[in-house]
């Protein structure tokens, strides 16, 4: 049966950097627990120590992405190898004010961020007079400001650059061709320099799309706000700051997630062994944050993941959104991609339901799809390829 063909919908571009191997940076003033957090996070073991500028060089890391599907295929197959996908983290230095005009390493430190695709933005909301502030008094809403303030500063310095070049060629009525990107860093402008806006959210067609993907800016990438409680606060599930810190969020980025989590229950949690866990999570009604904040992280990154799955392995690979089956199979590799056949594909939730791969051909939800096939999230896949001598499965057996 050939692959049938399929009506695509028409998509938006995504906002980022092309590619899998993606990271998000922990960014956030010095001393409110990033560096803490991320060893929790990844398990590392990186200097976390109470003075500020702890950190200079960044750190990273990697972590597994929790999902129950990947668990299930695992249980299912029993294979010898299991690779989950991963979200790569980085553990920022902290930012002060000025740091866009260079004040505390700002300009080094900013440049790590902008190696990053989006952003865990970390704020301390506990009270703990043995750690320091550099702002002196605890308060997450100036420092949710501050930081704001500097990357759209920073964005801001970038972009009358490239618009004073372009605006004498422009004028000149020189190359015809850089007045459309001229005209979206016009409207770039209205929204970061007039409206003194992030530019994440906004209302982008496909070019202002294509000229933001060119220069990359620091509030363009996905943002993330965590919210870093003392134990006390995040177990009674009540903190003072928190109503004002989502007020905040919703005027000055609306749309972007905002998790409360507890630095130091989660470092409690971690010291923990399995059955102890489980007795403090029983106790304290409360879960970690941990899984929910990798899971956020890295949907923000625009990620997602298929499966190959058989007895020798399960694999999760990593692909940007909106991803066809050819590329997707590239990802396997690049002969994949060059000699694509067709995908044999069944959704997770077929497979799931119906039991089994017999069970989901006799049920007509193992499907044969063709090169204009998008990906789906969780898809569970087989690629026929031709490697020039004829037809070659792709499967691992
Ligand atoms: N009470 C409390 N203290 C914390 C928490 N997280 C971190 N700390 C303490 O705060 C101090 C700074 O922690 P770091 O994780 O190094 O902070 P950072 O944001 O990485 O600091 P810089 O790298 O200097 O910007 C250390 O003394 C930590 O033990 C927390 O959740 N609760
Ligand atoms: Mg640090």
């Amino acid at each position: 049966m050939p692959p049938k063909k399929q009506e695509e919908p028409e998509r938006k571009p995504l906002i980022g950097r092309i590619g899998t191997n993606l990271r998000i940076g922990i960014v956030g003033v010095p001393n409110v627990g990033k560096s803490t957090f991320f060893n929790v996070l990844t398990k590392s073991a990186a200097p976390a120590e109470n003075f500020p500028f702890c950190t200079i060089d960044p750190n990273e890391n990697k972590v597994p992405v929790p999902d129950e599907r990947f668990d299930y295929l695992c249980e299912y197959h029993k294979p010898a190898s299991k690779v989950p996908a991963y979200l790569n983290v980085v553990d920022i230095a902290g930012l002060v004010k000025g740091a866009a005009e260079g004040q505390g390493l700002g300009n080094a430190f900013l440049s790590h961020i902008n190696a990053c695709d989006a952003i865990f933005h970390l704020c301390r909301a506990f009270e703990d007079p043995d750690v320091t502030h550099v702002e002196g008094e605890v308060d997450p809403v100036r420092d949710l400001a501050i930081i704001s303030e500097e990357l759209r500063l920073k964005d801001e310095e970038k972009l009358m650059q490239y618009l004073e070049k372009l605006e004498k060629v422009v004028a000149r009525g020189g190359d015809k061709k850089l007045k459309p990107e001229y005209d979206s860093l016009l409207k770039i402008k209205g929204i970061l320099v007039d409206e003194k806006k992030h530019l994440r959210f906004s209302d982008w067609n496909a070019h202002d799309i294509e000229i933001l993907n060119k220069y990359l800016f620091l509030t363009s990438k996905p943002c993330i706000y965590l919210i870093n409680l003392s134990d006390k606060d995040f177990i009674r599930k009540k903190n003072k700051w928190l109503p004002k810190i989502k007020e905040w969020v919703d005027k000055n980025d609306p749309g972007a997630v905002m998790i409360p989590f507890s630095g130091a229950f989660e470092q409690a949690l971690a010291e923990k062994d399995d059955l102890e866990r489980i007795e403090y999570e029983n106790e304290t009604k409360c879960k970690s944050q941990l899984d929910k904040i990798i899971v956020t992280g890295y949907k923000a990154l625009q990620l997602e993941y298929f499966f190959t799955a058989g007895a020798d392995e399960v694999k999760a690979w990593t692909i940007q959104k909106g991803t066809k089956a050819p590329q997707a199979a590239g990802r396997i590799h690049t002969d994949f991609e060059k000699g694509f056949i067709m995908a044999e594909v069944m959704h997770y939730k077929d497979f799931k339901e119906e039991g089994s791969e017999a069970a989901c051909k006799a049920a007509g939800k193992y499907r044969q799809q063709g090169r204009n096939y998008t990906v789906e999230d969780g898809d569970i896949i087989f690629f026929k390829f031709n490697a020039g001598a004829g037809l070659k499965d792709a499967k691992k057996k």
